[in-house]
């Protein structure tokens, strides 16, 4: 074992979803080092433990796993469990956490942001419940990289990630495996895999667009081998360390192949898209894009027809920028709903106190108690699943949807890479005013209340202070302000929007149309345009 003298660097401090920096950033000597070394301080030391590892194939993730490897064997970790070729997606990580019931896992990616030299990467911990660190344990790894003056590692050569079995690394054992095998495994354990079967048989048609990134190998297995989806139902299926040029950002920006067909004259039945690392989904059907926040509310309203929630949801848990659709389906249901701040971090509680079985997030993530990571290719079986058994279109059933819950029209606006300081100054500039705002009548509306989001966990007591801004309207409909803790670049705000009709006229309408007043409404209280110069938004989704 080789002891190095390091010293610290500034800035690693994980967000939203773990490390995330340029490429280049994580390739500087020592940075992922002293990142992981901190990351085992803080878990009390590697010693004695089996973790998993594995990342979304983007690049510097097979050199990453190489030297992640070492140090796990020169802090005497037993041993790691890691996907063939560096490759597990998120939710298989989570998934072989709890399978293989490890200490926890490490995942490589950086989710949805691009990959590359030029793109960037990132460094997850899970814990041994599957699920993201929680803060307690972000802020103690933080803690750690500012005071770390040395790290383990061995000075070996590198292990064989491509060949199946068991190896000896300095005494800890690596084991190589199938990346996709015990997942696909587990989907049809929840999903009625015949029902799906049947449908394709009949001649339904899908569209998946993997974005030459980590779902590609599972989407194939599942859709096409096990379910019979025809060859070439999947696109984009092969994971390059650089997603072939792709962003691989499941939304109608992104996925802008897809959404073309989806649209357009002979689009199929459904359609669906994944992120870097799978945990993101978008859902599509022929001429109808369904947001995130409409496909929890569908999903939660449609969950007894699919075998594994047979006897009904324990509750819905949804972000809070996410919209208030998947309330009116637990209310109207009877069972909890809980909001929770950005990140599946804070899901994970809940889940392991079996307070909620389905959560999900505006920012295309859904997934259920399976696993504790949100799930992209789950959340495409739940619509498939459904679909096979109400044998209706995706656009019937969500028009069906909004006929009987009203519809939540919502859309988010993303200002990217803007001046760190003119970000704060604006959210700051609007915090001063926000007791001020109540009553205020705007575009037609009037101002119900303003406040700074926390979050009081209801299963551990922690509190989560500063996790957005909102001004809610009477009537329903709301804007939420946040700045982003995934970006790499200046800071990037973001803007919910959402406003509530309750029907039966003005149902389907299109959702930046719908949205205008409350769009408006933004301009005149917090002032965009004015604090930062920018006049559109650079992703609406
Ligand atoms: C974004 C999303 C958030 C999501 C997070 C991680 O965070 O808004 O909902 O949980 O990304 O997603 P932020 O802080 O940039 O808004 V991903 O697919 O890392 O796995
Ligand atoms: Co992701």
């Amino acid at each position: 074992m080789t002891i190095h003298q390091t010293q610290p660097f500034d800035g690693q401090k994980p967000g939203t979803s773990g490390l995330r920096k340029k490429t280049q950033v994580f390739m500087q000597p020592k940075f992922l080092e002293n990142f992981i070394q901190a990351t085992f301080d803080a878990i009390g030391g590697a010693a004695g433990k089996t973790l998993v590892l594995g990342g979304d194939g983007r690049f510097f993730g097979a050199a990453a796993a190489q030297t992640i490897l070492k140090m796990a064997a020169a802090n005497g970790a037993a041993r790691v469990i890691v996907g063939q070729g560096a490759l597990l997606s998120t939710p298989a990580v989570s998934h072989m956490i709890r399978k293989r019931k490890t200490d926890g896992g490490l995942i490589l990616s950086a989710s949805h942001n691009p990959g590359g030299p030029n793109g960037d990467f990132g460094v997850k911990f899970n814990m041994s419940n599957g699920g993201p660190a929680p803060e307690s344990i972000t802020e103690a790894i933080y803690e750690r990289t500012k005071t770390l003056d040395s790290y383990n590692i061995l000075d070996v050569a590198d292990v064989d990630l491509e060949t199946l079995g068991t190896s000896d690394l300095g005494g800890m054992a690596v084991e190589v495996v199938d990346p996709v095998a015990d997942y696909a495994d587990l989907m049809e354990t929840i999903f009625d895999f015949d029902a799906i079967r049947a449908m394709f048989a009949k001649g339904f048609r899908m569209r998946m667009d993997s974005m030459h990134a980590a779902t590609g190998p599972y989407a194939v297995e599942i859709l096409e081998r096990r379910l019979g989806a025809a060859p070439g139902t999947v696109v984009h299926a092969e994971p390059l360390p650089d997603f072939g040029g792709m962003h691989p950002d499941p939304n109608p920006t992104w996925a802008k192949e897809l959404m073309a067909e989806m649209m357009g004259p002979n689009a199929p039945d459904f359609g669906a898209a994944s992120d870097g690392d799978g945990d993101r989904n978008m859902i599509l059907g022929a001429g109808v894009y369904v947001s995130p926040s409409d496909s929890l509310a569908v999903i939660a309203a449609n969950a007894t027809l699919v075998r594994s929630f047979r006897d009904g949801l324990k509750g819905v848990a949804r972000s809070m920028p996410t919209s208030m659709a998947a309330d009116r389906v637990a209310q109207s249901l009877g069972i909890p709903h809980y909001e929770t701040p950005t990140g599946w971090k804070f899901f994970g509680n809940l889940l392991d106190a079996g307070k909620c079985s389905l959560c999900g997030e505006e920012s295309f993530g859904t997934g259920s108690d399976h696993v504790r990571e949100k799930d992209g290719l789950w959340a495409i079986l739940m619509w498939l699943n459904i679909l096979a058994v109400r044998g209706e279109t995706v656009a019937e059933i969500v028009s069906g949807h909004f006929r009987k819950f009203g519809r939540n029209y919502y859309s988010r606006h993303d200002y990217e890479a803007l001046p760190k300081d003119v970000a704060n100054a604006l959210l700051a500039d609007l915090a001063g005013r926000l007791d001020t705002l109540k009553g205020l009548s705007v575009e037609g509306m009037t101002v119900a209340g303003a406040d700074e989001f926390s979050y009081h966990d209801p299963v551990d007591g922690s509190v989560s202070n500063h996790q957005g801004f909102r001004i809610l309207f009477e009537g329903g409909s709301r804007i939420v302000l946040r700045l982003s803790g995934t970006g790499t670049e200046g800071a990037t705000l973001r803007v919910y929007l959402e406003k509530y009709v309750a029907g039966p006229e003005g149902l389907e309408r299109d959702a930046q149309e719908a949205l205008k007043p409350v769009i408006a409404a933004v301009e005149k209280i917090v002032g965009i345009a004015r604090a930062t110069g920018r006049t559109a938004p650079d992703v609406i989704s």
